[in-house]
């Protein structure tokens, strides 16, 4: 009885402490009471929520019942709009009931991760919260400050299959993050099966050994690589879309496409091949603009992808395009000319503009790298990532594009945290402090209207070199640095750095070593 006590008083103690480390709630309101969990403790829903009732049920170890929301002691319930349907939720925690409420599953969904942070970091381990346990009665109102919240993995240079970005879904999902954007082709790797062109991932989805793909990067004299069926592609966007996760694809076009180039050599510009690869990327395999049949193997995948992904946007790449390869090539100079081009960025437009055109056909969005929108000509209708610079996402939103700011001297966590650790340092080195740290200080308030929200990424060309014998790298890489742009993605950085790493490693240390993730320790002395 003493320990039951004892194990009610800790417990309803750690539910107090609600700003409680990841995105943090805009208004929290304290109440009389404890709502304990029991062998009592049901969950239900709303119909349209049972498969979020079932999701809660595994973590909460409750039992679901089926039926009218109301019926159990967690309830979770659709509320209709009060105006847009949104993100936003309450969560009602009063002695006998706990009720999540939102106009969309997304919004539930995110009420659930709030409840998850105010019970004990066990929860994450996904064996039922033990009987006896308590949390302080709250009323709680939310909502997030950006509506994309992204995170990038790079499937294509280190190839991870289903199980583990299922387990990086489960992981950005406990910190609201709503965007996954999957960078599906590159120099080193195609990893989406394309039904009527399966000789792009039989081929390109493997690299070393007999295989033509030769890598840039790795060593690798056995053959290596993998891709996802689009069966399994279906089953991830599922297993996403529970989580409010959108699956946004990519294929990296005109440039960063030597797999595809070695497994249709005739997609590249026709003049011999005399230019080298500089720093490691095969500038020379770039797509020929003036090819007219291109367009139809385009139009084929890109219809694919159409078909396969619900989302609005299909990104098409558009990044580190090597100009000089069509100056040489005597097709595009015609084609400039007829064009009445003279500068070749201009090539980069049209072709962009054709992949747009083939999406729009489709019902779908561009999204682009920020080269894409260098000369202002592209679609408005697409989104833009600034990647290179600040300024980069400076110059997409004055010139009115939708962009996700993901510069990568903040959020390119393949950057080194330290400088005599593993990772790229071209952009910066830098940890979770930098990324709390960035504010949008030079953007106006109209280039703000145009800041759909925040992207982590991590590229993992260098990666692939050392990735058997490193495990963990990616986990190291990645956490706390996600922590760090899903707090100032949903919540903003009002509280400031000593505030937020005092909860983050009082408590969020926990949570993550519960969720099973193998995350950097903040260093004890900040800086460097
Ligand atoms: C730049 S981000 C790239 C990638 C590299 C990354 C390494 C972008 C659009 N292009 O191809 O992998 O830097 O940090």
């Amino acid at each position: 009885m003493k320990l039951r006590l004892l194990i009610l008083l800790t417990t309803a103690l750690c539910g107090l402490c609600t700003a409680a480390a990841q995105p943090a709630p805009e208004k929290t309101t304290p109440r009389e009471g404890i709502f304990t969990f029991g062998p009592g403790t049901t969950i239900s829903a709303d119909r349209e929520l049972a498969p979020l009732a079932e999701y809660a049920a595994e973590y909460l170890g409750c039992g679901v019942r089926n039926g009218m929301a109301g019926e159990g002691s967690v309830v979770l319930t659709l509320d209709a709009p009060d105006g847009e349907p949104s993100e936003a939720y309450t969560l009602d925690i009063t002695p006998d009931h706990i009720q999540i409420g939102s106009s969309t599953c997304g919004g539930v969904f995110n009420g659930l991760q709030q409840l998850f942070r105010l019970l004990p970091p066990e929860v994450y381990a996904r064996r039922g919260i033990a009987p006896g346990t308590g949390i302080a009665c709250v009323r709680i109102e939310d909502k997030p400050r950006f509506g994309y919240r992204g995170m990038m993995l790079d499937v294509a240079r280190t190839w991870i299959g289903m199980d583990e970005v299922k387990r990086y879904i489960d992981l950005f999902s406990y910190h609201n993050i709503n965007k996954l954007h999957l960078h599906l082709s590159d120099d080193e790797g195609w990893r989406i099966e394309i039904l009527s062109h399966p000789e792009l991932t039989e081929i390109g989805g493997f690299r070393g050994g007999d295989s033509p793909v030769r890598p840039v990067y790795g060593k690798w004299s056995e053959k290596y690589g993998g891709y996802f069926k689009q069966s399994e592609m279906r089953e991830l966007i599922r297993y996403a879309a529970l989580r409010n996760i959108e699956i946004i694809p990519e294929i990296d076009l005109p440039g960063h496409s030597r797999n595809i180039a070695s497994v249709h050599p005739e997609i590249r510009c026709n003049y011999p091949p005399d230019t080298v690869s500089t720093n490691g990327y095969d500038y020379r395999s770039a797509w020929c603009v003036a090819r007219e049949e291109n367009y139809a193997l385009l139009g084929d995948i890109l219809g694919e992808l159409c078909e396969l992904f619900p989302s609005e946007y299909i990104h098409v790449g558009g990044d580190e395009v090597d100009m000089s390869q069509w100056e040489r090539c005597p097709d595009c100079r015609a084609l400039m000319k007829r064009e009445g081009m003279t500068d070749p960025h201009r090539l980069e437009d049209l072709f962009m503009e054709r992949m747009a055109a083939i999406l729009r056909s489709h019902g779908k969005r561009p999204a682009v790298w920020n080269e894409a929108v260098r000369t202002g000509a592209f679609a408005r209708e697409c989104r833009v990532h600034g990647w290179e610079s600040v300024k980069a996402c400076l110059d997409a939103t004055a010139k009115g594009y939708r962009t996700v700011v993901m510069p990568g001297q903040y959020f390119y966590f393949d950057m080194r945290q330290s400088p005599r650790e593993d990772g790229h340092d071209w952009a910066a080195i830098f940890d979770a402090r930098k990324v709390y740290g960035f504010g949008f200080t030079e953007f106006s308030p109209e280039q703000m209207r145009n800041v759909e929200g925040l992207q982590g990424a991590f590229f993992s060309e260098a990666y692939v070199s050392h990735e058997p014998e490193k495990p963990d790298y990616l986990d190291y890489m990645l956490f706390p640095r996600v922590c760090a742009l899903a707090r100032i993605a949903w919540s903003g950085n009002a509280e400031g750095w000593d505030a937020y790493y005092e909860e983050l490693k009082g408590k969020h240390y926990d949570r993550m070593a519960a969720m099973g993730i193998r995350f950097r320790l903040f260093p004890p002395k900040v800086g460097y």
